[in-house]
């Protein structure tokens, strides 16, 4: 027999940064989370994944390559995405006959990031987003951002608000099922485009304790846990979209850093504790503070994902202040060796 075609689609998808964080599920089977958060997506110039997906009747199993290296796919979670991605596929060639049978074929993924993918940078949220991406233009889908947000959900929870530049929440969802469990855009990037993000990479060291494994710990001992999930979380992502909306950079400010030390607290409170931020991290907090403290108001506002690393949002007109107040501290504090990546928040619609 010839040769059977190779059918191929390349996709990039962004990092995002949560700015109300999502942390704890409902269910572990659906990946639906406890409480809807909130991100920035930052530039695909400066941190992406790019993926080729490709399948033909000649591959003999479904198989990954992340930066060079291959890369288990037999998990729930990848196993969940290629199934969702399938059927969609296989519903589409049984209305069209003349449609090659993509849906019956193995599928090989090539997966690069241009960052350190153990930097404690959300690398699965782009690595899920492209993946699911990627295969969705192999297969021509038609389906919105949202509608693959819930396939991209199930690979990682934060991956779902990936699909989208700007500012994007991922509604918990109220469903036993899972289906209202997605990803929405709240403002394009063009919204508010003075919006900027530097990253100080802290340590590239790779976590400690999973994100999964933590918040599953987190939900099972945190006393402090339901009061951020039901009463404090919903009231902020009110507050968090309105000030979105007002371009109202002091409460943006506010209510990110809270909510960064809020979910830092619920971890500190889970049995036994997980410490995300170190001395160097503290020392970043306490850098930021001054800027605002000697600026009069708040010209910039730090947050920490499950790692060392902060991110820190700040509007261009304070860039020099913001930027060059961090960069002499960087000096004097032990640990910062690493220095500052800066990162420019803005993202193609
Ligand atoms: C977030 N994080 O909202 C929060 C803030 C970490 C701290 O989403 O288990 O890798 O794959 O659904 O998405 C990290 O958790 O977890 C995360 P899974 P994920 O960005």
């Amino acid at each position: 027999m010839a040769n059977p075609s190779i059918y191929h689609a390349t996709a990039t998808a962004p990092v995002n940064i949560a700015v109300i964080k999502y942390w704890g599920k409902a269910s572990t089977k659906l990946n639906t989370p406890t409480n809807s958060s909130l991100s920035v997506t930052l530039s695909q110039d400066d941190l992406r994944t790019i993926t080729t997906a490709s399948c033909s009747a000649s591959f003999e199993s479904d198989a990954l390559w992340l930066n060079g290296a291959p890369h288990d796919v037999s998990g729930a979670r990848s196993q969940a995405c290629f199934a969702e991605l399938r059927a969609l596929r296989k519903a589409k060639e049984d209305k069209d006959s003349s449609l090659p049978p993509l849906s019956t074929y193995k599928l090989h993924l090539i997966s690069e990031n241009n960052f350190p993918t153990a930097a404690g940078l959300a690398s699965s949220a782009a690595g899920f987003a492209a993946f699911v991406r990627a295969i969705a233009d192999l297969y021509e889908l038609d389906e919105s951002p949202t509608e693959l947000s819930r396939i991209a959900r199930q690979g990682s929870g934060s991956a779902c608000r990936s699909l989208f530049g700007g500012y994007v929440a991922w509604e918990k969802g109220d469903r036993e099922d899972g289906q209202d469990s997605l990803a929405v855009q709240v403002a394009p990037m063009s919204h508010w485009p003075t919006m900027r993000a530097a990253i100080l990479v802290i340590s590239d060291a790779k976590k400690g304790v999973s994100s999964t494994t933590g918040m599953q710990a987190t939900v099972a001992t945190s006393t402090l846990f339901p009061n951020r999930a039901n009463v404090v979380v919903p009231a902020r992502m009110e507050a968090m979209k309105k000030a979105i909306a007002e371009k109202d950079f002091e409460t943006f400010a506010e209510l990110t850093m809270a909510d960064s030390n809020s979910f830092h607290a619920v971890c500190l409170d889970t049995i036994p504790p997980i410490f995300y931020m170190n001395d160097t991290s503290r020392a970043a907090v306490r850098v930021v503070e001054e800027i605002n403290r000697s600026a009069g108001k708040k010209v910039a506002a730090y947050t920490f994902d499950a790692g060392p690393n902060a991110v820190i949002y700040y509007e261009e007109s304070n860039q020099q202040i913001v930027l060059g107040t961090l960069k002499k501290a960087t000096v004097d504090v032990t640990g910062w060796s690493d220095g500052y990546a800066h990162i420019n928040a803005a993202v193609p619609e």
